[in-house]
């Protein structure tokens, strides 16, 4: 279900709720092994949302998408650093497409006249997680990377994100003792053996990002009065906060090496993007410019020398 935490993201981006816009919504991460590649992220910096890559530091910008009329968002690279997913509601209507690394050639891979968004890869590249209304509600989704073989997965849930071993899907959705509130949920990738990772009824936990090894989750919760970028193993134990200031910290992504985290942060006054060691020290400012308003970040993995 749409919960308050929800609906909250979806004012805070500047989206109407009602249109079930949901491209620039948070969504979900997962890192894939490999070497570092480029960091895809949003940004309404033109003026509307769209699509660009940066090295690692930030450096070499480049915007991949340009549609005035339509907002790009939640984009994850593929597990081989070649393709990306993402949501776009060019076509008056949230679809995801799958396009060249720097954006050329997308395809509508949903074609659906309800809201699909929050595409993720399978670590093998040849299905997507999703979040659709097509069933009437926010679902989990899986389909082919070309969109075919819809299927449903899980009658609720959000910002799904595949294990980098395929076998597990993270998810966040409504917390059972506080249904204002939100936790995050593995299953099998079948669907079977719901669990509760989080278990903070009354707070809100959100955006699981596996580590490349899997044995690792970040994630947001605002267990400590504000939202705050969390680590815990995929059983849920050893909960560490790993960011402590002002305005959020949101939105985390593993490195594919695993040394960093890249995430979004409100703690100069301006969203912007950030990367940290998963100990929380030596953050690095990756946004260049005042301007830059980074979000859902999601860090390309390419193939180790
Ligand atoms: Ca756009
Ligand atoms: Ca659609």
């Amino acid at each position: 279900m749409v919960t308050t935490k929800f609906l909250r993201y979806f004012v805070a981006s500047g989206v109407i709720v009602a249109s079930a816009i949901i491209p620039t919504f948070p969504a979900h991460a997962s890192a894939y092994p490999g070497a570092n590649g480029r960091i895809v992220y949003s940004s309404n910096q033109t003026g509307n949302y769209e699509l660009f890559t940066a090295s690692s530091t930030g450096a070499n910008v480049r915007q991949i998408t340009r549609t005035t009329t339509g907002a790009e968002g939640q984009a994850v690279w593929s597990p081989n650093g070649k393709k990306i997913a993402f949501t776009s509601n060019r076509d008056g209507n949230d679809e995801i497409y799958v396009a060249n690394a720097n954006g050329t050639k997308a395809v509508n891979i949903t074609n659906s006249p309800d809201a699909d968004a929050q595409p993720n890869w399978s670590p093998d590249g040849k299905r997507l997680v999703f979040v659709s209304f097509r069933n009437g509600g926010l679902q989990l989704w899986t389909m082919n990377a070309d969109g075919t073989k819809a299927a449903n997965l899980f009658a609720g849930g959000v910002q799904p994100s595949f294990s980098p071993d395929g076998t597990k899907i993270a998810f966040t959705n409504s917390d059972p003792g506080a249904t204002a509130s939100t936790d995050l949920y593995v299953i099998s990738a079948d669907g079977t053996g719901l669990t509760n990772i989080s278990n903070d009824a009354g707070t809100n936990s959100s955006y699981a990002s596996f580590s490349p090894d899997g044995t690792a989750i970040a994630f947001v919760s605002d267990r400590s009065g504000r939202d705050q970028i969390w680590t815990m193993s995929v059983d849920g134990d050893r909960p560490t906060m790993i960011t402590a200031t002002t305005g959020q910290n949101i939105e985390p992504a593993w490195s594919p090496d695993a040394t960093r985290i890249v995430f979004r942060s409100t703690r100069s006054g301006e969203s912007l993007l950030y990367t940290v060691k998963p100990s929380g020290k030596g953050v690095i400012k990756v946004s260049r410019g005042s301007a830059a308003r980074g979000e859902l970040p999601n860090w390309q993995p390419l193939p180790r020398r």
